[in-house]
């Protein structure tokens, strides 16, 4: 049903001074933010929670941060660093759906309605995605569930950090009750003030405004305030990339150096790479196989072909064990991580046709 849909927003913890905390464990529990010189007028990106006990917040001039709390330890940001991460996080997000919206680096939103993982249950599947950031990545996410963007954002920022809410359907009337107006996304201090002369404090008070009003005073945002107000909002979780490959790759513990470990290997990836595709594979085809490996110091190669007229199928195991034997003697050193994937190309309307008849044949 158009309402019912299981909305997933995820939002990591202070995320780039948690990035930094991993990458140097000395720096836990210690007030650390992120951003420019205090000497150069540079402002906070973001600050840990540990720094947030003195005030520090992000945006704010680093030599204020600096004043309130003098211990505090900027980091210079490491953007390349923060990318790489969020790219993982969407690597797991994408096991559960490919609906899936970034809004940043560090948050998306997840539409898992149409999933089967965990029963269907998109609070199993925020726990489940939220345990494998902290046990693969090292970093600790916030999610909320909901059955609307809106509702899913508020629920992320409720028990964070490290947190997670759940607001079911039938939960929506009497928690959007007492939902402060100043939790909608979009109201900041001038409409909160401008809302509060009106006697609105509450998504609840806001709900005794006709929609008249709304609109008389906010314009077109008066309309979504009179929706949100009633935990409404029909916006979709909306994907704008179009894949161009998909691929799976393991950092393994002890490095392969030898074929008959490598092949077994690429098998492994192939089982999860058939996975992973075949939830895309109503939209796209592979056209190309491609095969990734990093060496013990680091470099890398990749070796991909044309998937063939000859017939035999994306997944051809024998064609991925080829690229790999021809691939690895370019380095002849031991293999630290593998990868396997595919090119693709988006299906058109027309070959959706005519897969379905075939498929009918
Ligand atoms: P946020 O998610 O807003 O903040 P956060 O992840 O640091 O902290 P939390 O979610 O726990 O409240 O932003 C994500 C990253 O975006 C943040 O780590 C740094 C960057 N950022 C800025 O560079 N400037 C800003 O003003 C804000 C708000 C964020
Ligand atoms: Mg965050």
């Amino acid at each position: 049903m158009e309402d019912q849909r299981k909305i997933i927003h995820i939002d990591a913890d202070s995320f780039y001074a948690s990035v930094e905390t991993r990458e140097n464990p000395a720096l836990a529990g210690k007030p650390i933010a992120v951003g420019g010189r205090p000497d150069r007028r540079g402002v906070i990106a973001t600050a840990n929670y540990e720094a947030r006990k003195f005030g520090v917040h992000s945006a704010m001039a680093s030599s204020r941060a600096m004043a309130l709390c003098p211990t505090l330890l900027i980091l210079p940001p490491r953007f390349e660093l923060y990318r790489a991460v969020s790219g993982q996080f969407h690597d797991i997000f994408r096991e559960y759906t490919e609906l899936i919206e970034p809004l940043s680096l560090d948050e998306a939103y997840l539409d898992v309605s149409g999933s089967d993982c965990m029963q269907g249950s998109a609070t199993l599947i925020a726990g489940e995605i939220r345990r494998r950031v902290r046990e693969e990545l090292g970093l600790t996410v916030s999610a909320g569930i909901a059955p609307n963007k809106f509702l899913a954002k508020v629920a992320s920022d409720w028990n964070k950090p490290d947190g997670m809410f759940t607001i079911a359907p039938g939960q929506v009337a009497e928690f959007v009750l007492e939902l402060p107006v100043s939790k909608i996304n979009g109201v900041g201090r001038v409409t909160a003030d401008k809302l509060r002369r009106m006697g609105v404090e509450t998504c609840g008070d806001l709900q005794q405004l006709p929609l008249e009003k709304l609109v008389e005073r906010f314009g077109k945002y008066g309309r979504r305030l009179h929706d949100v107000a009633r935990g409404v909002d029909k916006r979709r979780v909306q994907t704008s990339r179009v894949r161009k490959s998909i691929s799976v790759e393991r950092t393994y513990a002890r490095d392969i150096d030898a074929m008959p470990a490598m092949v077994a290997a690429v098998d492994e990836l192939l089982l999860e790479l058939a996975g992973r595709f075949g939830r895309i594979a109503d939209r796209y085809f592979p056209t190309k196989r491609v095969v990734k490996i990093k060496y013990q110091d680091f470099t890398q190669t990749t070796l991909e072909e044309a998937i063939g007229a000859s017939g035999e199928p994306w997944n051809d195991a024998a064609s991925f064990h080829r690229l790999v034997t021809t691939a690895w003697p370019r380095g002849a050193k031991p293999v630290r991580l593998l990868g396997a994937g595919l090119r693709l190309q988006p299906r058109s309307a027309e070959d959706l046709d005519q897969l379905s008849l075939f498929e009918q044949a």
